[in-house]
């Protein structure tokens, strides 16, 4: 009886990311030299960000104290593979609770079929719920519907319709 090897992937968690050259780990400065913006081109435009504005964008956001960036690192290549946000949004409802954004997750595409992805979008949605946030919330593409349908996250229609004004 033939089974297809996909159904039999490896179990994987941030601790042990299904290879021992990668390591999951929140962003730090030096991540500015091992491509974390070139990976971030991959989901966006980043436009022209200097090693400054990058160093001053992160320092604000670790002030904050509601910002979590998450990367996958390829200790090899001395490289950022993946990446993924958590942002903190503060609220007076469900007494005084916060509420999570999943932001700006992208994996190298070179990287496709480890299932980093998954490994990255699970570790941030575990963290969110560790820091006390009642709800989780993204924006995607069409096309990546199914597969964060796949990590438990849903559709509400008619209730939370997605807007946007773009200035
Ligand atoms: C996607 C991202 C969002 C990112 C945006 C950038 C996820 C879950 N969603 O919606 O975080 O900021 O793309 O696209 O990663 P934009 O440049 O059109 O705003």
């Amino acid at each position: 009886f033939h089974r297809s090897p996909a159904k039999f992937q490896p179990f994987i968690s941030a601790a042990s990311p299904g290879e021992t050259w990668l390591k999951v780990r929140p962003l730090k400065d030096t991540d500015f030299d091992r491509g974390f913006l070139q990976l971030l081109s991959q989901l966006t435009t980043v436009g022209n960000v200097s090693r400054t504005q990058f160093l001053t964008r992160f320092s604000q956001m670790k002030a904050s104290g509601d910002y979590f960036v998450t990367v996958i690192e390829d200790t090899r290549k001395n490289e950022i593979i993946g990446a993924a946000s958590l942002v903190i949004e503060r609220k007076f409802i469900h007494n005084c609770s916060v509420r999570g954004r999943l932001e700006d997750v992208v994996v190298n595409d070179t990287y496709r079929g480890k299932q980093l992805g998954k490994l990255i979008v699970v570790t941030v949605s575990l963290l969110a719920e560790h820091l006390g946030c009642y709800k989780m919330s993204l924006d995607c593409k069409d096309k990546l519907i199914k597969f964060y349908k796949s990590l438990g996250y849903v559709l509400l229609p008619g209730n939370s319709n997605s807007m946007t004004i773009r200035y």
